[in-house]
């Protein structure tokens, strides 16, 4: 079981404008601050299709978490 707090901050670390929901171009941007600069937009949104559970192609703190717990 992970962290939910831990969860929470690095959900709200990828979330730069706050408003719950991450996007691909937030998740691309986050991943490029941590040094991973090969990430292409594409890349990107195929990550978040992958752990988009309700279609709107952003992820919810609610999926991210569901996520981790897999
Ligand atoms: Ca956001
Ligand atoms: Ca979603």
């Amino acid at each position: 079981m992970a962290d939910i707090e831990e969860a929470r901050k690095q959900f709200e670390r990828i979330d730069t404008d706050g408003d719950g929901a991450i996007t691909a171009a937030e998740f691309k941007a986050a991943l490029a601050q941590g040094g991973d600069w090969n990430v292409t937009e594409s890349v990107a949104e195929a990550v978040i299709r992958s752990q988009d559970l309700n279609g709107d192609k952003v992820l919810s703190f609610d999926e991210f978490w569901t996520h981790l717990n897999k």
